[in-house]
């Protein structure tokens, strides 16, 4: 609640909200009907979407709200800017968003905050909705589902009840003192209802090099800390996925949500868009729908029209294979589609059915790359890497489809992290394949080095036979085999790759000058400041140093 002090000896802190007056014992208490909320993030980047969704919701409620980004913080002890911007703002309650790698932050910061300040907190976000049982040992309350009416609902009953009362609200569990009281899943927000979410909030926060700064106040900060360099909007317009591949959270979180994919009309994501695109910095649009291709003709034609008529800047969205359609693909690339991003995961159709449970043949994938092709979008096609379940001729095979897929395409490898709560995972500790903890060290970039990851990653730019003589197993590899391997990689990571990329770019983008190069100029600007960062000190150390780090400060508190 907003409460202005005002002591006996006159030291005065106005707050510009309407308030009424209540004399107490030696102080007066200015309150209003409105709650502060903190929320804070410890992603590594600026791009959020959940936590802006519920900020937005919180504000239209009339509630106060500042998003604190704490990028990584896992340090012993709360940096007294931190603790001074908190005592300043003094929030009734503060939320943290987590995914599974920020967990141990998240303890930690709890354990720091809860040290300082009397103020109740909530955890929310996937790792949350993964793990609730285990979440709500560590805040006052978890949030086990979408946050936004969940939290407006806490703020009030905390604003209407107080905090010894427990909150009797669909989605928040209650850690009543050590007793937790578990609730049921809230319905869904009706996306439709939500206000819409901008792309740099006033009220967004960041710790940076010792200080908390106003990221609106400091855009350029603000893009320093964004993905491609702050040119790229984050924008979500369906939520849900019907599958359940075995490495992907959305097989658990379906069934919290359910399997329906939940739609926004265009005309609320136009409304979103025509605010964004008042930041001039914005070039690009990046869809992060699992789903983007679920929308119907009808919607992809009235959007397009839209979209073409308002925004009109490049966007990109992600496919999946076996649902690409040619019209709707059509439609997107003539209002602005330059890039796709479809998840392939591997050309074996044994790993793809047997291993992770994702009912997707190649010959589909042949079929959307030609598509893709045809349309003259630049093609991104994501692999996954060092999946301890695949066998030698698994991986020989998915190199050899990958070598037949229509050139030129790009390509990205990731690592098969085995995060909380998949199906894979599930299976891959009770096999003792993997320790549970592993995803914390090694997810996604961090690939192995292996002879078939070097071949895999180059099946796009060199010759066909030239793999088809490479893709060998390990006992009929010779001393050239490996040498050829490994210079031919090294030649297409430097030369061949990067033309590729800039030359598919640049075709996606309708050869437009402008946009490729403020779209190179933004990712080369961001990767940049990141070696920069990383070469002068700790601010951006990598993540699994500074988890190694905090082992060894503070053991305890990566005790269970
Ligand atoms: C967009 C996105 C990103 C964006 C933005 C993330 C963000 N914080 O908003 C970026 C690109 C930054 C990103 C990065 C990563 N991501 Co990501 N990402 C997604 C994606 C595609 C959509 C998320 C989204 O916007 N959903 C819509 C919003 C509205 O939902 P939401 O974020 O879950 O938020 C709701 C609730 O969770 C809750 N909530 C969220 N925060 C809070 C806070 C409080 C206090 C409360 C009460 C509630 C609450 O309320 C929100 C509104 O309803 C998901 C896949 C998916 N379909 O969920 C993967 C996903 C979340 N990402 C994932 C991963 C692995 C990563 C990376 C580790 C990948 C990497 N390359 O390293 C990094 C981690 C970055 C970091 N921590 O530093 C995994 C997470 C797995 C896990 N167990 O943690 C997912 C599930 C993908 C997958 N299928 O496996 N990601």
């Amino acid at each position: 609640m907003t409460t202005v002090k005002i002591t006996i000896y006159g030291q005065t802190l106005i707050n510009n909200t309407i308030v009424f007056l209540t004399a107490l014992s030696g102080f007066f208490i200015i309150d209003s009907q409105h709650m502060k909320l903190l929320l804070i993030s410890l992603q590594s980047n600026a791009s959020l979407v959940g936590i802006k969704y519920i900020a937005a919701n919180v504000r239209s409620h009339g509630h106060e709200v500042r998003i604190l980004l704490l990028p990584g913080y896992l340090e012993s002890t709360l940096h007294s800017e931190i603790e001074k911007f908190v005592r300043n703002y003094n929030p009734d309650l503060i939320g943290m968003g987590l995914m599974s790698i920020e967990f141990y932050p998240a303890k930690n910061l709890t354990r720091l905050l809860k040290e300082r300040f009397d103020i109740p907190v909530i955890w929310g976000g996937l790792h949350v909705i993964l793990k609730p049982d285990e979440c709500i040992k560590y805040a006052d309350y978890v949030c086990g589902g979408e946050g936004e009416n969940a939290v407006v609902a806490l703020l009030e009953y905390l604003r209407d009840k107080g905090r010894n009362v427990v909150p009797d609200i669909s989605n928040i569990w209650v850690n009543d003192n050590g007793s937790i009281i578990k609730k049921e899943a809230a319905p869904e927000v009706d996306l439709d209802r939500l206000p819409i979410i901008e792309y740099l909030p006033d009220y967004y926060y960041v710790f940076h090099n010792g200080q908390i700064i106003n990221f609106s106040e400091h855009p350029k900060l603000f893009r320093s800390y964004s993905l491609y360099g702050g040119t790229c909007h984050m924008m979500i317009t369906t939520r849900g996925c019907p599958f359940y591949c075995g490495y992907c959270a959305n097989a658990y979180t379906m069934t919290v949500f359910g399997k329906k994919i939940r739609k926004r009309s265009v005309e609320n994501c136009i409304e979103e868009l025509k605010l964004v695109k008042e930041d001039p910095y914005v070039i690009y649009i990046n869809f992060e729908d699992d789903w983007f291709f679920s929308h119907d003709r009808e919607w992809m034609k009235r959007f397009c029209g839209e979209y073409k008529k308002h925004i009109n800047l490049p966007f990109m969205v992600r496919v999946f294979p076996g649902v690409l359609d040619r019209e709707k693909l059509f439609m997107l690339k003539d209002a602005g589609l330059s890039l796709v991003i479809m998840g392939v995961q591997t050309g074996s159709d044994r790993v793809n059915f047997e291993i992770y449970n994702r009912k997707v043949r190649f010959s589909s994938v042949i079929k959307a790359a030609e598509l893709i092709s045809e349309s003259k979008v630049a093609p991104y096609y994501e692999m996954i890497v060092d999946n301890p379940y695949e066998t030698e001729k698994d991986q020989m095979d998915c190199i050899d489809s990958m070598a037949k897929l229509k050139r030129p395409y790009t390509i990205s490898l990731a690592h098969l992290t085995f995060f909380p709560g998949t199906l894979l995972t599930e299976r891959a500790v009770k096999e003792k394949i993997v320790d549970p903890d592993a995803y914390l060290t090694r997810y996604m970039v961090k690939i192995d080095k292996t002879y078939f990851n070097k071949l895999l990653y180059m099946a796009p730019y060199i010759p066909r036979f030239f793999i088809n003589f490479l893709n060998k197993p390990e006992a009929s590899r010779n001393f050239i085999h490996r040498l050829l391997t490994n210079c031919l990689f090294f030649v297409a990571k430097r030369t061949i790759e990067p033309a590729v990329f800039f030359f598919v770019l640049t075709r996606g983008l309708k050869y437009n000058f402008n946009w490729t190069a403020r779209t190179v100029l933004g990712n080369w600007k961001s990767a940049l400041a990141k070696l920069l960062f990383n070469f002068l000190g700790k601010s951006d150390m990598e993540f699994d140093k500074r988890l190694e780090l905090a082992r060894k400060e503070m053991p305890g508190l990566f005790e269970k």
